[in-house]
């Protein structure tokens, strides 16, 4: 008897240009493009194994060892459907592969870091559950194309299904069939550049992202700027510093992003707060580090950005990064870097 069963793993991804607002609820088509860095450090992904079998009774999904209720039409609901869907295509073109499409399917995912630590386990999660279906369905979708697929499941996670420096880019059609993640740049295109994860907070954050930037769509008249008059040209500005390794310019806009995002969130009525006296004190360190550089004739050194919660990122070129560390556990002495903090995308947990 033949086993039909695949096992893939995704990655956490980390914007610059954030995301933050849909145009549609149900499709997750966005109201501005974003732009993300794929973190490629082995212990922040989603492993996913999916298994299609005839004496399934239905869909069922583990996560992280505790079974989920897939609700119909809802995003996980939506994902396993459009993923049978591609696969009924390709059977109806080969009538010798198994009618995997009429089988149920029992999915088990976990997440190698904490789902609290604020990090975006939904983007690793549905992009490691899209491409495990797609491994095996056979599908011979593209990255692209699996995309719009995961983008259902979470807007975040269409950008996961690339490594490197990856765009979201929002389309405009109505039904979604060009709201879908590209690669700028591969990873080895700038491999100097790495992210260094300050888990300030590991609580779970208040406003969910999706409750909340619905709120910012309908309340703050700042997001009407931010998505008509300042994201089309930093994702135009951020894409060309990235293609020139222009540490310098990708810094600078990836801190004004950060910032608009947050000030869009205080401009929700009523207000959304993710960062904390931590988070700003984190923010004024880097200012600071960055201005005696500057002062000196020098230039950025590093760029913090934060999402829907408390926990900084910080990206900086290599040669930084051990001077940034050390930074961090003068001025936040609890601070315990963990796992390989000078290697790619290390971590320190500051409390
Ligand atoms: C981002 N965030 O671009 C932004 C920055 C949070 C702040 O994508 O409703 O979890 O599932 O599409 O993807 C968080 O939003 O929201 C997010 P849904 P998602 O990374």
């Amino acid at each position: 008897m033949s086993v039909y069963q695949a096992t893939t793993s995704a990655p956490v991804n980390i914007a610059c240009i954030k995301y933050w607002g849909k145009r549609d609820t149900k499709l997750i088509l966005p109201t501005n493009s974003s732009l993300s860095v794929t973190l490629d450090q082995d212990h922040l992904r989603s492993t996913t194994t999916s298994r299609a079998d005839p004496s399934f009774k239905k869909d069922r999904l583990w996560l992280n060892g505790v079974e989920e209720e897939i609700k119909d039409g809802g995003r996980m609901a939506t994902c396993i459907q459009e993923m049978k869907r591609l696969r009924k295509e390709v059977e109806a073109k080969d009538s010798s592969l198994p009618k995997l499409s009429g089988y149920a399917v029992h999915i088990c995912s976990r997440n190698n870091f904490p789902t609290a630590a604020g990090l975006a386990s939904s983007a690793s999660g549905f992009a490691a559950l899209v491409s495990s279906l797609a491994a095996l369905y056979a599908l011979p979708a593209t990255p692209s194309e699996l995309s719009l697929i995961a983008r259902q499941g979470s807007g975040s996670a269409c950008r996961s299904l690339f490594g490197g420096f990856v765009a979201w880019q929002m389309g405009f059609k109505p039904d979604g069939s060009d709201s879908l993640a590209i690669e700028v740049a591969p990873r080895e295109h700038w491999p100097d550049i790495h992210a260094l994860i300050c888990v300030v907070s590991d609580d779970k954050k208040g406003t969910s992202s999706t409750s909340g930037m619905q709120r910012t769509v309908e309340t703050s008249a700042l997001l009407q700027h931010r998505i008509a008059h300042v994201v089309p040209a930093r994702m135009e500005a951020i894409t060309a510093a990235i293609l020139a390794r222009d540490f310098d310019a990708f810094a600078r806009i990836t801190m004004q992003d950060s910032n608009q995002f947050h000030a869009v969130a205080l401009d929700t009525d009523p207000p959304i707060f993710y960062m904390n006296d931590v988070s700003r004190a984190i923010i004024a360190l880097i200012v600071e580090y960055n201005r005696v550089s500057v002062a000196n004739g020098g230039k950025l050194k590093a760029a913090y950005t934060y999402d829907a919660g408390p926990n900084a990122v910080i990206y900086a070129p290599k040669e930084n990064l051990k001077e940034i560390v050390e930074l961090i556990i003068n001025y936040f002495p609890q601070a315990e870097p963990f796992k390989d903090p000078f290697g790619l995308f290390g971590a320190a947990g500051v409390q």
